[in-house]
């Protein structure tokens, strides 16, 4: 393998559009932590980059629903998101935002200089257009039929029911998940970097010269380059991002996959200008003896393994990754995580109700990593994690040394005397783990790292159980010196190795023992406390964790489960159907299409519309109660159905000549009921 000077590690820019849940933790950000973490043990020079993903359509979604601009909903995020990491101990070197105007200018740059050199192609087509948000419309806020399984809801880039990858165009009656209308087909023009002319080069970077990538993600890759690869729009029309550079393109910004990444790279610059002793951004990202690892989730794996680094080849001045571990999905009590559905334990109420305990939910993702496959995350096996090992293991073996040695030697390391063949044993077994726990971190096996680490604590309980020093504290005082100083050796040994994956918990634990500084080079050592040394207070390194606080959780999660399943079953009111009548009574209905030609508010009642419809004879005046649900000009040409035949009445001084039909949605709105192709003024329904 290439030695590298450097090592520069990513993980994923989470949205600013909500907070951070243990699905975000266990993909992305804790095995990152964990990797930077030992890489800075080692003194590797390594830098940490993260940051906000600011841009893009939910965030404008999320501020259209809640009347508030992009800027405040990023704002509220950002701040809660940077605030959450660094309580859970991911040790980022900078945590920026892609709103940053660092980000907006080099962004910018990047697409110019790629642009500037012809690296992009410009194409019109036509997409759909919502004319009542006057918006582009995003593949995901396009619902409809799916054209194979026929599942009603499927998504513009994809029915989730078959699994098949969509178009918009080729849902069956597509509806605008932001408005609820009809979107239309618009022309409009946007900039796309050809991926086809990268595939060929792709094939070689990635199939021949990266087969030691995670077979999720090569397997991943290969079926991308399988399919072939097509342009990729890089810009949108949308208000919230940044502007597209270039003369003529007002109304258009950078595609937020376009801008995210590259956030990446603005970071660090953001970082190397204010800590040059840190070096330069440009040796960061430019100097072939960096190594650059993405640390990503598996919805993010096309991105950073085509997508971004076809755009770096195509600046012809970068590094490329050399790695993109990336984790499949994380599942809550056998569930999907889900935020629309609030199905998730975020992180930030976790840390409020298990306060001092962010190194538990730590220990308890990475023992579940989905490394290889999805993960299930129950709070059951997170009570047992903890009560199970962190408590009746690391924290028991640990406590039990202290407390002897407290007992006996007053605190102060005791002499190591001579070996005996079992003592041997017992050290063997731990001056092995150094390597071992190196192979297991260098190729992004965190869940086998942290059991290994955890299995030095098993050799030390066993280790004390087996020599049994307070039985031979009456005999055997020099035996007991040397059990208690190979045990505190042990103990030592813990914090180092337990460092990367524990951080708050190694630290606890240095300094109960008085030790300073944290050298994984000495990891293996049993030369860690020096006979004579005083250790501190012993005090507890884990506690356990009762059934109410397990309960409660579980209770919080059915909760959710039963308001998710109320807000369905009011989604479908089944509203009893009113009992059959005769084919006569219905005959007596006379109920006509008529087109709208005039609509508008009626005088100090805030319900009503009035309408003069086109009724194929001559005309009429119809009022109804739908003024809340509609700007009455929006009505205006549409064609509408109404009963013809029912007797006129007076309401607010303004006869009504009929009545105009619409549909009682679930939730208390009205839809006016149109036809679905154009017809006569005047013609019957039946
Ligand atoms: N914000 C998607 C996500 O959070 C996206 C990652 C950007 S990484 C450059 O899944
Ligand atoms: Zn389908």
């Amino acid at each position: 393998m290439k030695e590298y000077k450097r090592i520069l590690v990513t993980s994923a820019l989470p949205y600013a559009n909500g907070p951070l849940h243990i699905g975000h933790l266990a993909g992305a950000y804790i095995p990152a932590d964990i990797y930077v973490r030992y890489q800075r043990l080692k003194s590797i020079p390594v830098m940490f980059i993260g940051g906000s993903d600011e841009h893009g359509v939910p965030i404008t979604i999320r501020a259209k629903k809640e009347g508030i601009t992009p800027k405040d909903v990023i704002d509220r995020y950002h701040y809660q998101i940077k605030e959450t990491f660094q309580k859970m101990g991911v040790s980022y070197d900078i945590y920026g935002r892609t709103s940053s105007d660092i980000h907006h200018q080099f962004a910018a740059d990047f697409f110019r200089k790629l642009y500037d050199n012809g690296k992009f192609i410009q194409k019109s087509s036509e997409q759909y257009y919502d004319e009542e948000a006057k918006m582009f419309l995003a593949d995901r806020y396009i619902t409809g039929e799916c054209p194979h399984c026929h599942h009603d809801k499927a998504y513009g880039d994809q029915c989730e029911k078959c699994g098949t990858a969509l178009s918009p165009t080729e849902l069956i009656n597509p509806t605008s998940t932001v408005s609820g209308s009809k979107p239309v087909m618009k022309e409009t023009t946007h900039w796309y970097l050809p991926l086809e002319q990268y595939q060929e080069w792709l094939q070689e970077w990635i199939l021949e010269g990266h087969k030691e990538w995670r077979p999720n993600v090569y397997g991943q890759c290969k079926s991308w380059l399988d399919m072939g690869l097509q342009p990729r729009a890089v810009s949108r029309d949308l208000d919230w991002g940044i502007p597209v550079p270039v003369e003529g393109a007002e109304g258009k910004v950078l595609y937020v996959w376009f801008d995210a990444p590259i956030g990446y790279i603005s970071n660090t610059k953001e970082f190397c200008d204010a800590h040059p002793e840190r070096g330069t951004w440009e040796q960061w990202w430019k100097d072939e003896d960096t190594r650059l690892v993405h640390f990503i989730g598996k919805d993010n794996i096309v991105f950073h393994c085509i997508v971004f680094p076809s755009m770096l080849k195509a600046d012809g001045s970068y590094i490329l990754p050399d790695n993109v571990p990336s984790n499949e999905f994380l599942n809550l009590e056998d569930d999907k995580i889900s935020t629309s559905r609030n199905w998730a334990v975020w992180v930030h109420e976790y840390l409020e109700d298990f306060p001092g305990k962010a190194d538990v939910l730590r220990y308890v993702l990475t023992a579940n990593a989905p490394e290889t496959k999805d993960n299930n995350f129950t709070w059951k096996d997170f009570q047992a994690r903890n009560n199970n090992e962190l408590v009746a293991v690391y924290g028991n073996f640990v406590n039990r040394a202290l407390v002897l040695t407290q007992k006996y030697f007053d605190s102060v390391v005791p002499a190591a005397g001579e070996l005996t063949e079992y003592d041997k044993e017992t050290l063997k077994e731990f001056a092995g783990v150094q390597q071992q726990l190196e192979s297991l971190l260098e190729n992004f096996k965190f869940r086998d790292a942290q059991k290994e680490a955890m299995n030095l604590a098993r050799i030390g309980n066993k280790y004390l159980a087996d020599t049994e020093p307070w039985k031979l504290a009456k005999t055997d005082m020099a035996r007991v010196e040397t059990i208690l100083n190979i045990a505190l050796q042990l103990v030592a040994n813990l914090s180092i190795a337990f460092e990367p994956f524990l951080p708050f918990s190694s630290e606890k634990l240095r300094n109960m023992i008085g030790m300073e500084g944290c050298d994984w080079n000495q990891l293996g050592s049993i030369e860690l406390l020096k006979a004579g040394h005083k250790l501190g207070k012993a005090e507890l390194l884990f506690e356990k964790i009762e059934d109410e606080a397990i309960e409660a959780q579980v209770n919080k999660l059915l909760a959710t489960k039963k308001a998710n399943e109320e807000a369905e079953a009011k989604a479908q009111p089944a509203t009893p159907i009113l009992p059959n009548i005769e084919f006569p009574d219905f005959e007596k209905l006379d109920i006509r299409v008529g087109t709208v030609l005039e609509c508008q508010k009626v005088p100090k009642a805030d319900k009503l519309l009035q309408f003069k419809i086109d009724d194929g004879l001559g005309g009429r005046t119809i009022l109804s109660g739908i003024a809340q649900y509609y700007n009455p000009e929006d009505l205006v040409g549409k064609q509408v159905c109404f009963i013809a035949n029912l007797a006129p009445r007076k309401i607010r001084g303004i006869e009504s000549q009929g009545m105009i039909l619409s549909a009682l949605n679930a939730d208390g709105t009205l839809a006016v009921t149109t036809v679905e192709k154009p017809v006569n003024p005047g013609s019957e329904v039946r």
